[in-house]
């Protein structure tokens, strides 16, 4: 096989990648390790920046998000048992997120790439990628027990944390920063009202919960656990008293209980790679950083990248430009480092860290006071949260 672009991975980062190139004219073959009805149901985050937003709606995969997303223009923070709101929409002029499931985006891409007739191979096994410090890098893998070869231009490499293209890269090339968080969290998708119509972050001296949502019938709620927790220590009884008390409800709140429909663990890093390219392989999305889930900047940081990838490849493509290309890490990595930074303040403002002395507990509590009183404290959470401006 032969194709312009050869990408790997169909999350987010990929399937984005593989719709606006196909919009500026550019061919590509996307492959996949899951089924589609795996990567269709895989739950994983759920707010969007409003600069993802106006991605989506320019590259025509807007119309279901429009109609079902929730637009939220505040989120809440408690503490001491009580909830304090951040008018994000007030503080950031009139800027807002919605809250719609990583899933459907997925869903709505996967349609639109098939509807154009986009090269999608869903279970692909073995893949490896050859050649990429040449002009024609190649991607190799088994497909219904054959082997198969795609030559292509460049690869995007949008695999996520554990694919194969970042380790690929010859030892030496990349610098590696890393941060590894003494706790997980557990996670649920359940059929309940959502407490609040906006999120609320929790500190809690029992640890950090979140309360989201996806639907105003489906809530998806997350509970501060340790890294390697094993879910069999939670039945659904301990999840709904857990989450009761780190809400700290007062009349005013109520938590319904419903049938949870999903449970998991994720432990909890922050990860950068530099430079995000060797030679004709450019890294996007979880591939290259992984950050927190407390900010909610994963896959809007996967949408930044393939902005710049799309449009780094249509210059090459269409004026035969290799500036953007040379520039795509740089780019990234800037948007990167801030969405890092932000991801790791939030964290540790709301997690109960196992180390703390009550010295550095005190702080926390005395910094949750002034993000939520101080009009240029809490501007600054909400500029980062709603998503700085992309170009
Ligand atoms: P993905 O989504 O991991 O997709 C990578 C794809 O590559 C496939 N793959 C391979 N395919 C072929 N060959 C191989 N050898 C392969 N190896 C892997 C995988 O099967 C997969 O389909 O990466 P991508 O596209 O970079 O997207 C990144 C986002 O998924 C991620 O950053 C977010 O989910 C992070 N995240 C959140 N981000 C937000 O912006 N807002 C949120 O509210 C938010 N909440 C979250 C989150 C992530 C969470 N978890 C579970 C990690 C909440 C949670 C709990
Ligand atoms: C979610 O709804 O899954 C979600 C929301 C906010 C976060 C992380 C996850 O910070």
């Amino acid at each position: 096989m032969k194709t312009q672009v050869g990408i790997i991975g169909a999350g987010p980062a990929g399937l984005l990648l593989s719709h606006l190139l196909h919009l500026q004219g550019i061919e590509s073959i996307l492959i996949e390790n899951r089924s589609r009805t795996y990567i269709e149901s895989r739950v994983r985050a759920g707010v969007l920046e409003q600069g993802t937003v106006n991605t989506l709606n320019e590259a025509g995969v807007g119309e279901r998000m429009r109609k079902e997303g929730l637009l939220h223009h505040g989120i809440e923070l408690s503490f001491h048992n009580k909830r304090h709101r951040i008018n994000m929409h007030e503080l950031t002029d009139g800027r807002a997120i919605t809250v719609y499931g990583q899933q459907e985006v997925v869903k709505d891409l996967v349609k639109a790439r098939l509807v154009a007739g986009g090269q999608l191979l869903f279970e692909v096994e073995d893949v490896s990628v050859h050649n990429l410090d040449s002009n024609q890098p190649k991607i190799r893998f088994r497909k219904d027990g054959e082997e198969q070869e795609i030559a292509c231009d460049f690869i995007g490499g949008c695999d996520g944390f554990h694919g194969i293209c970042r380790p690929s890269i010859p030892a030496g090339v990349l610098q590696v920063f890393e941060r590894v968080y003494p706790f997980g969290w557990l996670g649920i998708l359940a059929q309940s009202k959502p407490p609040s119509e906006e999120l609320i972050y929790c500190h809690h001296e029992r640890g950090f919960a979140l309360f989201s949502m996806r639907t105003p019938e489906i809530t998806r709620l997350y509970i501060q656990c340790t890294p390697d927790e094993d879910i069999a220590n939670w039945p659904d009884d301990r999840i709904w008293h857990e989450l009761e008390l780190r809400l700290g409800a007062d009349e005013s709140i109520q938590l319904q209980e419903g049938k949870i429909l999903q449970k998991g663990v994720t432990p909890m890093r922050s990860f950068v790679v530099e430079p995000m390219q060797y030679g004709r392989l450019f890294l996007a999305g979880d591939a290259a950083h992984i950050v927190p889930p407390t900010g909610a900047k994963g896959m809007n940081l996967a949408v930044a990248d393939i902005r710049h990838l799309s449009r780094a490849l249509g210059g090459y493509y269409q004026n035969n430009r290799t500036d953007l290309l040379e520039q795509y890490s740089a780019t990234c990595l800037r948007r990167v480092w801030r969405s890092e930074h932000f991801s790791w303040w939030m964290t540790a403002l709301l997690h109960r860290f196992p180390d703390y002395t009550p010295f550095q507990q005190r702080l926390q509590l005395s910094e949750l006071e002034y993000v939520t009183s101080s009009r240029a404290a809490s501007t600054s959470l909400a500029e980062n949260y709603v998503g700085l401006p992309m170009n």
